[in-house]
Parts: structure tokens; sequence; C-alpha cells
């Protein structure tokens, strides 16, 4: 009860922060956009996703949460628009819960146009499981952020039970290879037949892929061969503060 308290009172004492994890392209060696991790500023303590998410997602805090992390990027994106002409993507963690608001799709325009950027900034990642879970609620959402330019990723992609009929419907952009695969990659045939068949699915559909969770050069070297080329993972970087990533983004100009 003290912890949910205090998280609900976070937001407004500023102690939320976004780290920031980059997308490699490695065809290229640069970086093609980050994905936004939430940490909780706690007094000296950085407090990770893991020991608040799940509280937030049970009292529904995760709503708010959310929402200032949309903004955040929002923010964050026109500083690194500014700064080092950055116009690639943030990625934003969306749970399902979100897919209730009505105002979801008006409270991300808001956000992009309070700081002056374009609506592609902000790339929106569901899992493959909260999709499917909810689809009747989350479709009509999916067709209005298309609309406006917000694109989708279905993360963790591969755990779920996807209707593969159904996703050729969905506005979607791109596939996450979840990092169960890529852990297993070159060690067991199947994580390559997984993977072999989730690259296909995605290039069949026109979609982008994207392999998370490579730490390792083995893995790197299999998913190239495989066709995918973008990849996030501890290989290239964690998630970083904003300061630590502009790094790579001075790489980028
Ligand atoms: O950042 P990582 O290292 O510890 O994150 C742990 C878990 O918390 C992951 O499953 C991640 O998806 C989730 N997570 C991190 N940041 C966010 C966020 O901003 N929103 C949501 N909903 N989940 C997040
Ligand atoms: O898919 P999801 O949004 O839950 O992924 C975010 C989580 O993945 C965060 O906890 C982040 O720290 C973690 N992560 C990022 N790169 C790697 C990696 O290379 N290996 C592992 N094990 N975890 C990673
Ligand atoms: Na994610
Ligand atoms: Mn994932």
């Amino acid at each position: 009860l003290e912890l949910e308290s205090a998280l609900h009172k976070a937001i407004e004492r500023n102690e939320m922060v976004l780290h920031y994890q980059p997308k490699i392209d490695v065809r290229g060696a640069r970086m093609v956009g980050v994905e936004a991790l939430m940490r909780w500023q706690r007094g000296n303590t950085l407090v990770p996703p893991g020991d608040f998410i799940p509280l937030a997602e049970e009292t529904g805090l995760i709503i708010p949460l959310s929402e200032w992390a949309i903004r955040e990027a929002a923010r964050q994106a026109r500083i690194w628009q500014d700064n080092f002409g950055f116009s690639d993507s943030i990625a934003v963690n969306l749970p399902n819960r979100l897919f209730e608001r009505t105002d979801l799709v008006e409270n991300i325009h808001q956000a992009v146009t309070t700081y002056g950027v374009p609506h592609r900034v902000i790339e929106l990642e569901i899992t493959e499981t909260g999709l499917m879970k909810d689809l009747q609620n989350v479709i009509p959402s999916l067709h209005r952020l298309n609309e406006i330019g917000v694109e989708i990723s279905i993360d963790d992609f591969g755990t779920g039970y996807s209707s593969l009929a159904y996703l050729t419907t969905l506005p979607i952009s791109e596939l996450k290879i979840d990092r169960s695969f890529v852990r297993d990659l070159g060690m067991t045939p199947q994580s390559s037949a997984v993977v072999t068949a989730i690259i296909a699915l995605a290039r069949s559909l026109g979609l982008r892929v994207i392999a998370e969770g490579v730490e390792n050069m083995r893995q790197m070297e299999v998913l190239h061969r495989l066709g995918c080329g973008v990849m996030q993972g501890f290989l290239f970087s964690k998630a970083q503060p904003p300061d630590v990533l502009e790094q790579w983004l001075q790489q980028t100009v």
C-alpha cells in the first residue's frame, strides 16, 4: 500500500524516467530507432519496471504512467530532433489497458503536437498475447492510430497464438521476434525454425522484422544470415539514460 501511494505520486513528483535502448541495423551499422523503457527514480534507488509495472497494472496506475511515457517520449524526441536531427521513432510499450481509454488516440495526437514532432515519432509496442486476447477492443484503435501515422510493433512475437489470417488484416508495421527464440539460436534447431518462419511471414506481409535480446555475435550472425538485419540487445547496448544515448545519436548525423 505504501508502494502504491508512492507510485501514485511519482509522476507529479517527476520521479519517472525513460531509458532508451537502440535498435540497430547491422547492415549499415547504424541506429534506426529506440525503445523507451520506464524506470522509477525513487530517492537514490532506480527501481526497475519489474518492481512496479505489475503493481501499476493491478491498480490501474499503468494508465497515467503510460500516458506520461508517451508525452515524455515526444518531449525527448523534440530535444533530439533539435540537437541531433533525430528523425527516427521512439517505441513505447503500450499495455492493453490503454485501449480501454476512448481518448488514447487523442492523447497521442496531443503529445506530438505539443512538442511539434511528427506523429510517426511515436511507435507503439503491444504484445502478441495482449493483442490476441483483446482483439475487439484493440482493432478500432489500431486503425485510428494507423491513420494518424503512429506505427504498431507486435512485441514478443512467436509466443502468442496469432491467427495468421487475422494478422494480414491488421494495420501493423513490425514484428518483434521474442527473445526466447533469439536466446536459443545456434543451439536448438527449433529456434532457428521459428525465427525463419517469422522472417518469412513478415516478408510476405510487407512488415519490418526486428529481433530483441541479442546478446552475442553468434546470435547476430545467425539472424543476419536468416534475413533479419535489425536488432536490439545487450550486444549493442542496454537501455541507457538520454544523455548516454546521445553518443549513438551523434553517429547518425
Ligand atoms: O527495462 P526492462 O529492463 O527491465 O523492463 C522489464 C519489463 O518491464 C519488460 O517486460 C518491459 O516490457 C516492461 N516495461 C519497461 N518499460 C515499460 C513501460 O514504459 N511500459 C510498460 N507497460 N512496460 C514497460
Ligand atoms: O519485450 P520487452 O519490452 O518486455 O523487453 C524489454 C526488456 O528486455 C527490458 O527488461 C530490457 O532490459 C530487456 N532486454 C533488452 N535487451 C536484452 C538482452 O539482450 N538480453 C536480455 N536478457 N534482456 C534484454
Ligand atoms: Na517492448
Ligand atoms: Mn519483447
